[in-house]
């Protein structure tokens, strides 16, 4: 495959130092999808939610794209799906996490579906992944990859896939996959590319030195200003003493495997739900930047707060302090209050198309009047010099353009997503809420908030439903990052 797209490449290169228009270049192979979350290849991103995983009926909904952001095709997919490895059974969490990237390199963006609770033979809780392959009609087969790690206890797995991210973590040029492992590896890197047989070109460890690590907390992104894709993953070890939460930075290339820095989360309150990691360049200096969600933080009353940690050319740049963000901020609307969870779900973004980076800020447990843990959401704007309390706004069900009314226990925010949907260079935001039909059963609301010049706005504002009965929130998978 390789070398295929190499001889391909020369013969791009030959052609146009001869004059020969590039439409004449053979196509012998597919170009690699533009967009690694387009599984239908019409150019528009796909959106997908992973409607609960802790349930027998775990399931991954993806809505196909328009440029109106997601649009009316929808298609849900579980292990009883027709081409879906497996059986639907009782806690394989299948959906627990998802990603995507153009795996098999065709064009055609693939989403990947981890099962952590997965049995494998007579192993209890093994563990795996499902890659369903994009095409022309959307997804179709899949192919199950399993934990290369070997067996640690005779019948018990390692729950490979807890939380799993995509990227070119190497630099070979090919998307490879960050997996979770509850065992001494601790994260393992697949590498790309990968094949529908199940075919793949190897595997490496990320273990030693790190104490527990936090699923679902995998975060890949551009730190450093090369290619490659760097990440962050969040874990708590044990330095003098105190047990201490930190984001642990491994930088992409040759060295991946090997730890090159980490930043101190503080006030380590623990977490649950959305993601508290995000990596933007807030402040455009070509260096990605870290954001980290402190919702539960348990020195404050769990007000909670955001904290950012700028990158350098190496990694995390130590030489600046982090600032830290809450709800009284100067800009920042409303207040800083007990049990707002100010942080339990972040997103990094460009809401606006300036080219800084933006981030959205959930904040579940907001009360909105009487209406408690109604939730909201705040957009902090990223601008020289970093992100700023200065323009941040904040939406609620209660902000106009916005459908549904809020109730106790909404949780408008819990999730997050910042995606250009639309196609047009302006991130779109998804926010999941946690509505109620009737004492236990449960349904996903998930809101579309269009990105403009002027950042987040409420016109044409949508929401789509997924059926997800007494399962946990729609969890918002997340994309391929570079
Ligand atoms: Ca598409
Ligand atoms: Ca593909
Ligand atoms: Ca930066
Ligand atoms: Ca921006």
């Amino acid at each position: 495959m390789r070398a295929r797209r190499t001889a391909l490449a020369a013969a791009v290169a030959l052609a146009a130092a001869v004059g020969t228009p590039l439409l004449t270049a053979p196509a012998a192979s597919a170009a690699p999808a533009k967009l690694s979350d387009d599984f239908n290849g019409d150019g528009y991103r796909d959106f997908v939610m992973l409607g609960g995983s802790h349930g027998k009926d775990g399931r991954v909904t993806v809505v196909y794209g328009t440029s109106a952001g997601p649009g009316t095709r929808v298609q849900t997919l579980h292990q009883d799906s027709p081409g879906i490895p497996g059986a639907v059974e009782e806690g394989d969490w299948w959906g627990a996490a998802a990603t995507t990237a153009d795996l098999d390199r065709d064009g055609y963006a693939d989403l990947v579906v981890s099962s952590p609770g997965e049995n494998v033979g007579t192993i209890q809780s093994r563990g795996g992944l499902t890659v369903v392959w994009g095409s022309a009609n959307g997804l179709g087969s899949g192919t199950v990859f399993n934990s290369p790690v070997p067996q640690e206890y005779e019948n018990q797995g390692d729950f490979f896939g807890e939380d799993v991210v995509s990227g070119d973590f190497d630099g070979d040029g090919d998307p490879d996959l960050a997996v979770t492992s509850n065992s001494q590896v601790g994260v393992v890197l697949l590498k790309g590319p990968f094949t529908r047989a199940g075919g793949k070109s190897g595997w490496d460890s990320l273990g030693g030195g790190y104490g527990y690590l936090h699923a679902p907390n995998l975060v890949a992104g551009r730190v450093t200003a090369d290619a490659a894709t760097d990440l962050y993953m969040l874990g708590s070890d044990l330095q003098d003493g105190d047990i201490n939460m930190r984001a642990y930075f491994h930088r992409g290339g040759s060295t991946f495997t090997q730890r090159a820095g980490e930043v101190l989360v503080p006030d380590d309150g623990g977490h649950q739900g959305g993601d508290i990691l995000a990596i933007g360049d807030f402040d455009k200096d070509g260096y990605g930047d870290l954001a980290i969600g402190r919702g539960y933080e348990t020195g404050d009353g769990e007000r909670g707060y955001v904290t950012v940690q700028y990158g350098g050319s190496g990694g995390p740049n130590a030489a600046r302090k982090p600032v830290k963000f809450t709800q009284n901020t100067t800009g920042v609307p409303g207040s800083s209050e007990n049990e707002d969870y100010f942080g339990s779900a972040i997103a990094a973004g460009d809401v606006n198309g300036d080219g800084y980076a933006d981030l959205a800020v959930g904040a579940r447990g907001e009360d909105l009047g009487t209406k408690r843990n109604a939730g909201s959401v705040t957009v902090l704007l990223g601008r020289a010099g970093g992100l700023s309390g200065t323009g941040a706004k904040s939406y609620s069900q209660d902000t106009s353009g916005i459908t549904s009314s809020p109730e106790t226990d909404d949780q408008f925010g819990a999730y997050l997503k910042l995606t250009d949907y639309t196609r047009d260079g302006r991130a779109d935001l998804m926010i999941d809420t946690n509505e109620q039909l009737g004492y236990e059963d449960r349904w996903g609301l998930v809101h579309q908030l269009k990105g403009s010049t002027s950042g987040i706005t409420t016109t044409g504002s949508k929401s789509y439903s997924v059926t997800s009965l007494n399962l946990s929130y729609a969890r918002l998978g997340g994309p391929f990052a570079r």
